[in-house]
């Protein structure tokens, strides 16, 4: 049962990852004009819904422009001197990690002042909570609790007599319990002659 409900919640973990894997979009920043000096990126990142997971490309000659995550003081300034990232090789895939405001410059002189700069607003990406895990996990645990010191005092209290007192025990009991209704009906000698049966029978189980 643990087990069962352990598997459970493993695959609808797994069935989590992979909606949200297959929900990720990838983004190229300007769309065919890339990231250049000449791109209203206001205009292009408007509409849109980004997600966490999803992911911005940025296409430019390498060297020619840069890429820099930065503060919102710093984008709004126009400064890549705190640059939380930067790179310059050409195509820059940056993942939306976090959700709220992300910025972006271009770190050459006078580009984002002219248009570079980007801010893309990541939305919360919508958390499927395995809640029906912790329920059937919690239920056979009480239930395997109970059943255990049921057992356990019914044959310990027995086993102190003798380990070998099972055998009398199962002989005295057909006629104790015949001997309600056998009273009118069996004579004495019936009743000696059953427990003698008994005592045979047991006895060649035993053996
Ligand atoms: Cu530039």
């Amino acid at each position: 049962m643990a087990s069962g409900g352990a598997s459970l919640a493993l695959a609808a973990l797994l069935l989590v990852s992979c909606a949200s894997a297959a929900a990720a979009t990838k983004y190229t920043v300007g769309d065919t004009s890339g990231w250049t000096t000449s791109g209203d990126y206001a205009t292009w990142a408007s509409g849109k819904k980004f997600n966490v997971g999803d992911s911005l490309e940025f296409k430019y000659t390498g060297g020619a422009h840069t890429v820099d995550e930065v503060s919102a003081a710093d984008y709004a300034a126009c400064s890549s001197s705190n640059a939380i990232s930067t790179d310059s090789a050409g195509s820059t895939t940056v993942t939306l990690k976090t959700a709220g405001k992300h910025y972006f410059i271009c770190g050459v002189a006078g580009h984002c002042s002219s248009g570079m700069k980007l801010v893309v607003d990541v939305a919360t990406a919508k958390a499927a909570t395995p809640a029906p895990a912790p329920a059937p996990a919690l239920t056979p645990a009480p239930d395997a609790a109970d059943t255990t010191p049921d057992t356990t005092p019914a044959t310990n209290p027995k086993s102190p007599s003798s380990s070998g007192g099972k055998t009398p025990v199962t002989v005295l009991s057909p006629p104790g319990k015949k001997s309600t209704s056998g009273a009118t009906g069996l004579s004495a000698a019936a009743w000696a002659g059953l427990g003698l049966a008994g005592l045979v029978a047991v006895h060649l189980g035993a053996f």
